[in-house]
Order: structure tokens, then sequence, then C-alpha cells
């Protein structure tokens, strides 16, 4: 038998915008508790909790001031605790984020670092000298900048490839790699799940060599966290690693590796980007192209190593806008997008607010944005000569305050997210896209996704079977999964126009799972409807 995460579905949770229960505008860990029961009846395995530790808020989270202590805004420990109880009392696990490539500048650490350069804490973070009178190296922060800040006290810099308030750590030091090892097993004596390793490709940096991320001790450094951590457990540990190739992957999730069960990889949602130029610049999806790189990583996982699955999560545009249509193909698309990626082998993840088909926004003030990496970018651009409109366009379109919007409960005054004022505005369209409507809908998109989920959960087909493309035409995306003479063939149309098909071999066929409708279909001729995707069982 497989490993339990084989057949397991993980949905993402963005705690800030999940459910407020306490007025505040801020979602929270009892709001968390309080729809376990939805997530129940979605049947979900496991919860990615976006970071839900003590934290200035600087970058929402990721800069943590307290790794054993909740953020005040979310809760306290005693209701941690009881989420992971009541969670595990329904077959939920909960899965923390792990963000061990920084700190905060206000974790005590780095404080203690700053005020005294002699002081044990400050070789946890990386210093250097200024070179010629300026940083030590070129390297910019992923959010706009220098990677180097000046500390006057000391005369040195200290060195982050995020935000200035998020120092990196330095991983060289054996006493930082304890601590982090003590931390985590602080929480795996809390009955947690598993791991999502934030952007952990990055921590075995060279900063004087440029090197920044699959560093020459990044797999070194993974080994000694499994022996001192996951070792003896039964964890999923999935790695951020925007820079894996699918042999980078393999040696990350190889269980042989003893390192991580799986990484995300960030090829599929690149693609509408230019090679080497910054996100904001996108031209359109090629689905020849998408259907090349999940084949890709479909097939080179195949024998060693998993892959994760996902469109989108919460640095990410909607799924639904990105690959489907937000338009009036909103409910086919986000539903063929289910079908395709549910069927894959690997492991699925639901970002919160899919699962009824979120969309993106249409943003038309800076003031709207919260994001510290579209506010900077906003600057910085404007700086360069580019327009409001260009900007705010480029934001509605990429920018991660689409994905950070409240959770649309129902068509209540904000949403049923919280009964003031939440801390990023609501979705316009939250009067029709709602989880209550979604409820009472036996057709919406909610219950493809339940469907999908019981399906993978009971057939290793899914979770464990072969897979292959079948070749059809540019902009259909077809695929065979096959287990121990056992065979589901998956066909979808990834554009509004129909689009005929003719698979000879097949014949007619019932789908026992579609967007439109189940009737029998003769594979030979099939007219695709726009966006419809099938799903068939061939014996
Ligand atoms: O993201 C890693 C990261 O590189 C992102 O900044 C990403 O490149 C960007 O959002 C895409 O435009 C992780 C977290 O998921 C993100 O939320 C954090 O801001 C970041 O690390 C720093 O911890
Ligand atoms: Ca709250």
């Amino acid at each position: 038998m497989g490993k339990w995460w084989q057949s397991a579905v993980i949905y993402q949770i963005y705690p800030r915008s999940f459910k407020d229960t306490n007025g505040d505008g801020i979602g929270d860990l009892a709001g968390i508790i309080s729809k376990l029961d939805y997530l129940e009846k979605l049947g979900v395995t496991a919860l990615w909790l976006c970071p839900v530790y003590r934290s200035p808020n600087d970058d929402n989270g990721y800069d943590i001031s307290d790794y054993r202590q909740i953020m005040q805004e979310f809760g306290t420990m005693a209701e941690m605790e009881a989420l992971i109880k009541q969670a595990k009392q329904r077959g939920i696990k909960i899965v923390m984020d792990l963000v061990v490539n920084h700190t905060s500048d206000e974790h005590q650490w780095f404080i203690e670092a700053k005020n005294d350069p002699k002081s044990k804490y400050r070789d946890y973070y990386i210093w250097r000298d200024p070179k010629a009178g300026k940083e030590p190296t070129e390297l910019k922060s992923v959010f706009g900048g220098s990677a180097w800040e000046y500390d006057e006290q000391s005369g040195q810099y200290y060195f982050h490839q995020f935000s200035r308030k998020q120092p990196d750590l330095n991983w060289e030091n054996p006493v930082v790699r304890k601590e982090v090892y003590e931390m985590m097993n602080f929480w795996v004596a809390k009955g947690i799940g598993g791991f999502r390793m934030d952007v952990i490709d990055l921590i075995g940096k060279v900063p004087e060599k440029n090197i920044t991320s699959n560093g020459p001790k990044l797999h070194e450094y993974l080994k000694e966290m499994h022996q001192n951590v996951l070792a003896e457990t039964k964890l999923v540990t999935v790695g951020e690693t925007w820079g894996a190739t699918p042999d980078i992957a393999k040696l990350y999730s190889d269980p042989k590796q003893k390192e991580l069960s799986m990484v995300f990889q960030f090829e599929h949602v690149q693609l509408d980007q230019f090679p080497n130029r910054p996100k904001w610049f996108t031209r359109p999806l090629s689905v020849v192209k998408l259907k090349e790189v999940i084949t890709k990583w479909q097939v080179e996982l195949a024998d060693v190593g998993w892959n994760s699955l996902f469109w989108n999560n919460h640095d990410l545009p909607r799924a639904v806008s990105a690959f489907g249509d937000d338009g009036i193909y909103r409910v086919q698309s986000a539903k063929m997008l289910a079908i395709v990626l549910h069927l894959l082998r690997g492991t699925p993840y639901i970002y919160q607010g899919e699962e009824i088909g979120m969309t993106n926004l249409k943003f038309t003030d800076i003031a709207q944005i919260d994001d510290i990496e579209s506010k900077n970018m906003y600057q910085e651009y404007k700086a360069k000569g580019y327009s409001n409109e260009e900007l705010l366009q480029m934001i509605s379109h990429k920018g991660r305050d689409n994905a950070r919007t409240p959770m649309q409960w129902d068509a209540t005054k904000n949403a049923g997210f919280s009964s003031a004022k939440p801390w990023l505005a609501v979705a316009p369209n939250y009067q029709t896209i709602n989880v209550k409507a979604a409820l009472a809908d036996k057709d919406s998109i909610f219950y493809t996704y339940q469907k999908l989920i019981a399906y993978r959960k009971s057939h290793e087909v899914i979770s464990i079977g072969d897979y292959s493309l079948l070749e059809t035409k540019a902009e259909v995306f077809a695929y065979v999964r096959s287990y121990e003479g056992q065979s589901v063939l998956v066909i979808a149309n990834f554009s509004k126009n129909v689009q005929k098909v003719a698979l000879p071999k097949y014949q007619i066929q019932t789908p026992f799972i579609a967007n439109y409708d189940n009737s029998p279909r003769d594979l030979a001729q099939l007219e695709l409807r726009p966006y419809e995707a099938l799903a068939f069982e061939i014996t």
C-alpha cells in the first residue's frame, strides 16, 4: 500500500481570509473550527494552514516573530490545539506552514543579533561588510530593491531575499538548524499532520556567489532535517520550490533520498509569462504548452518521486481566471479544471474558494491593495513611467490579493465572512458566488469537487495508476490513467469553441463524471462543448 498522502486531497486555508468569528474583520482559528463540517463534507484529508504564528504581518504571517505562539488576531494556542483535535475527529490532518528561510526582524533572535554584534544570535543571520562603501553584492529582493539592508549601528548589511522585515536565517550555522528542528518537533508533538515548507529551495543560499536557490548544501540540510524530525513519523511534507526541474524534484521526493514527500513546482503557472521577465508581463496561455508541461511532470515522476497538483494558491491568480473563463463559462470551466487536475497522478491541493469558482477581481485603485509585493511593484514601475491603469491591470491579472479576498460564504453583508468591515474588501460577485448557493445547487462546482475527491480515495487507478497523454487537438487535453486492467479516460476542452475529436478505439461510453451532463457519448465522433470535460471508466 502507498502512503496516506498519495490518495489524499489537501485544502489550503488562508486564515486571515477564511472566517472571522469575533467581529474584527480578520479570519481566525475559531472560524476555521466553525467550518470543519463544511470541509468534512467536501471530503478533504488535510488542511494546509498558511502561517498562524506570531507575526507583525509585514508579509501576512510569512514574517514570523515567534514560532511557538499563535498570532494574536487569530486566537490562542488552546484554540490551535482544539483545531487539531476537532479536525482529527473528522479524519482531517493539519499541515503547518514552515517558514524557516527567514524570520521577522521582530523575532527575538534578530533583535539580539542587531543590538549586539557580539551576541550568539548575530550568526543566526547573514551579516556582511560593505563592499567599496556599497551593498556586498548585486542581489535583489523578490519584493524589489536590494537584498541587503544597511544597519547603521554596526556598519554592516544583513541579507533578506524578501522584505527588509524578513531577514534570512543563516543555515550554515548548525545552531540555527538545531533550533529549527526543535521548533518543528514542538509542533509534531502537538499532533500535526505535516509541513508545507516555504521557499525551502532557498535555505542553501551562498550570497557571495550569487547563489540563492538550489545551493550546494540544500539537500544535506534536508536530509539532516528528515533525520531530526521526520524519520519516525508519517508526516506529509511539501516543499515550495520555484526552482525545481523534474530532476531536482526527484532529489527531494525520491523516498530513498529521505527528504520530503513532494514539492510544488511552478512551471505550469508561469506559462503565461515571458522567460526572464517579471511576472507582471503576460501573454496568452498556450494549451499545447500546458499539456506538454503537465505531461512532462507526470511522466518524469512516474517511477521515482511524487507530484503535487494545483492550479492556484495564495500567491497566484484564481484558477478559473488564469486557466479557464471567469465570464460566461465560469461554472463549466471551473469544473473542467477540477476534473483535469483531480484525475492526474499526485496529491491535489485545493485553494480556499476554488471549490466554488471564486474569481480574480478588477482592482481600480491602488488603495484597494494590501499585498506588499503588488504595492512595491506599483511604486517601482510608477517611477519607471508606467501608468496607473496599466499597473492596476497587471495587479488585477497577476497580483496576490486576487487570492486573498475573503472567502464567500453567503449573500449577506461581507459575504458572511465577518460582521465587521473585512481587512481586505470582499469580491463584488459574492452575491452569486458563495458557499451557501453552491451547497443548495446539486449541479454546483462544489459537488464536482466532492465527487472527484471521493473517487480518488476509492480508486487506485487515480491515486497510483499510470498516465499517458492522448494525441488529439491543440485545445483538447485528453489522457488515460491505467492500473491493473482498469482504465480511466479524461477528455477536456480548454477553449470556448466546439471541438470535434475522434477516438474510434472507444466508441460509445457513459461518463462517470462530466460538467454538462452524463449522457452516453460516441467517442468515435465526439463534439465537445465549450470547456466540456468528461471522464470515462474504460473496461
Ligand atoms: O512565496 C515564495 C515566493 O517567491 C513568492 O514571493 C512568489 O514568488 C510570489 O508571490 C509570486 O509572485 C512564499 C510564500 O508563499 C509567500 O506568500 C511569501 O510572501 C514568501 O514565500 C516569503 O515568505
Ligand atoms: Ca477575527
